[in-house]
């Protein structure tokens, strides 16, 4: 971790603090007269907030420097929940948050390369672990010490393309890319291991030349020690299967395909603030 981080991060609190603001962030976002991917948001916050604000070398000052470490959110449709990091990271303005999904705003449902941060386009599923191939490749041969993270929804896995990706990076011994599994178990209209099982996802993961580790996705603290740490075996690229849940912190969300995609009446607003603020007194 970078100084300037850790410096920021002193000021901002501790991670759990900061993942609870950007919860809070994702929830008002979806009470806007568009909605959002609330579930897959909330689901992928404490990834987010252990990456940005542990694990990334990345500076919002300097969001072009060459040695940066790159980020891809290959589920782009949890583009809310980036969005609400960037913010809370100094990439944007944290007011910006409530033009999202509004006409003429770049904070648009799937991010774009206007945002301040986003590295590239994305929202059709299954590219964004071949294009962080090309991220880590490209710093390769840049004699760069950057690595190249990229966050994929456990869904988007039933794409042939993650699994060409997944060729390439272990052949290519990219041990200088580390994927991130959000593995909330759902996708777009029911249980994952009902339209298309890809469990057992760790020995799937291992029998492509990766190195695997598995851990709770709701533990901010625990995700930044072992991305920190990648690469975890030399040579191979590193794949986090952090088991999640949709629609993490909203009980009358949680696990359930409903969670998807939200427009929050007020009534179901207050009701997920109230849920969150509950959640936290908890903690
Ligand atoms: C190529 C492609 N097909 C379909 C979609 C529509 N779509 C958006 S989200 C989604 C479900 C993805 O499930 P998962 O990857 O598990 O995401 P999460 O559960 O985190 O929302 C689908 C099918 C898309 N964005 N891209
Ligand atoms: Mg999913």
């Amino acid at each position: 971790m970078t100084g300037t981080q850790l410096l920021e991060r002193d000021a901002l609190g501790t991670l759990e603090a900061i993942a609870a603001r950007i919860r809070r962030h994702v929830v008002d976002m979806c009470a806007g007269p568009e909605g959002g991917h609330l579930g897959g948001g909330l689901s992928c916050t404490d990834v987010l907030t252990a990456l940005y604000f542990s694990v990334l070398d990345v500076d919002p000052r300097r969001p072009d420097d060459p040695h940066r470490d790159r980020f891809l959110l290959s589920k782009g449709h949890a583009a809310l929940a980036l969005y609400a990091t960037l913010a809370e990271r100094g990439f944007l303005p944290v007011e910006e948050l409530t033009e999202f999904g509004r006409p003429g705003s770049r904070l648009m449902g799937h991010p774009v390369r206007a945002v301040p941060g986003v590295e590239l386009p994305t929202g059709s599923l299954g590219h964004g672990l071949a294009l962080g191939c090309g991220f880590a490749l490209a710093a390769r041969h840049a004699d760069s010490p950057a690595r190249s993270f990229v966050l994929l929804g456990d869904g988007e896995l039933q794409e042939g393309s993650v699994w060409e990706a997944a060729i390439a990076a272990a052949t290519l011994r990219l041990d200088r890319l580390v994927a991130v599994v959000d593995s909330n178990g759902l996708q777009l209209t029911g249980a994952t291991m009902d339209i298309a099982p890809m469990e057992p996802l760790a020995e799937r993961w291992r029998s492509f030349g990766w190195s695997v580790r598995e851990v709770d996705g709701h533990d901010p603290a625990l995700l930044a020690e072992h991305l920190d740490a990648a690469p975890w075996e030399p040579g191979k690229p590193s794949v986090l299967l952090a088991r999640t849940v949709k629609g993490h912190g909203l009980p009358f969300l949680a696990g359930r395909p409903a969670s998807h995609y939200v427009t929050l009446s007020p009534r179901n607003h207050s009701r997920a603030l109230n849920a969150l603020r509950a959640t936290e007194g908890m903690g």
